[in-house]
């Protein structure tokens, strides 16, 4: 398992012309998030926004949340009834245990416009700085996140690039480079048939034994950045409360103009599908032998592909030295 790498108080332009391009997660410590961390329990969270403040949240009996086969109910509540609930999350009630996530929408149409902390919770606005590594215009969303203690949520990517800054309770992340998809079993889109990588049946997903797990246990005010592309699932440890902010780390055209989440794929990626599937077409009119020999011929261009792009990273990790410990070490 390669440890997160963890740089005290980096500068954005550290950051940016280091970190970012390493395309490798890493902690950031010690960053301005604002008065939030000293002042957002969940009573002065439940005081603090409106009362009419109505929110969707993940409801569920299991405490590791599917999203395939799924094993939660989405269910409309008060804000203050939510965070007594996830305060309690996982108690034994007359209704058995139930657990609770909650992930910001936007507070208009969320088909339509994103999730943006600063107009959904007016109330908390002034409590949270935005960390000082992104260009500020190229922010695309930022979410205000909260949940049980000892919730996963399922392993997904997203398409950009993001910092999930961890306010109240402790949380486990796990990451997986993307040069290891073929191990995930991703089901054609950014989430996982493999929902909890910390227990995986290894009889049902045998791939997973060659992926590696980055992981890192993030506490109040730790700052993780997560590379667009890197799997990830998070378990809060604690009652956790978090902002997340997206950004868009390459040129706005190449992203889906339809995207509020940060998790449609890149129009690229999607126009290269609609061409896979237009080329597969075009061996409809073949018998299905010759259909089956000229697909293998197009895997085989693909493979070639993979071995002449070189991965980006190979030896060292990416900071410009051997192996992360000793990177972490050079800059924590
Ligand atoms: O920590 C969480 O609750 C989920 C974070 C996440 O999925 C993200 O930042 O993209």
């Amino acid at each position: 398992m390669p440890p997160i790498p963890v740089f005290e108080n980096p500068t954005r332009e550290f950051f940016q012309t280091s970190i970012q391009p390493s395309r490798r997660p890493a902690i950031l410590r010690h960053l301005n998030i604002g008065p939030c961390l000293a002042k957002w329990s969940p009573d002065y969270l439940a005081l603090s926004v409106s009362s009419h403040k109505q929110v969707v949240v993940h409801e569920s009996t299991c405490n590791r949340l599917r999203f395939l086969n799924k094993n939660f109910v989405y269910t409309t509540l008060p804000f203050c009834d939510f965070v007594e609930k996830a305060v309690a999350g996982g108690e034994k009630s007359q209704n058995g245990r139930k657990y609770y996530y909650y992930r910001a929408l936007a507070s208009g149409d969320p088909r339509s416009s994103r999730a943006d902390f600063r107009a959904d919770f007016p109330e908390l606005a002034g409590d949270f700085v935005f960390p000082d590594v992104m260009e500020p215009e190229t922010v695309f969303s930022s979410v205000f996140r909260c949940g049980s203690a000892d919730l996963g949520l399922f392993l997904h990517y997203d398409v950009m690039d993001n910092v999930l800054c961890q306010i109240r309770g402790r949380k486990r992340a796990i990451l997986f480079d993307p040069e290891d998809v073929d191990y995930l079993y991703l089901q054609g889109g950014d989430k996982s048939l493999i929902h909890d990588p910390e227990n995986v049946d290894l009889n049902v997903f045998p791939l997973f034994a060659k992926a590696a797990s980055w992981t890192c246990d993030m506490d109040e005010g730790d700052v993780l950045f997560i590379p667009a592309m890197w799997m990830h699932y998070m378990r809060s440890i604690e009652f956790s409360v978090a902002v997340n902010v997206f950004w868009c780390n390459l040129p706005r055209e190449i992203y889906d103009a339809k995207d509020t989440y940060g998790n449609k794929d890149l129009l690229p990626y999607t126009r290269a599908t609609q061409g896979v599937d237009r080329a597969l077409k075009q061996l409809d009119v073949l018998p299905r032998d010759l259909q089956r020999f000229y697909a293998r011929m197009l895997r085989a261009k693909i493979d070639k592909f993979l071995t002449i792009t070189e991965p980006l990273r190979k030896e060292t990790n990416g900071f410009g030295c051997g192996a992360a410990e000793d990177c972490s070490a050079q800059f924590s």
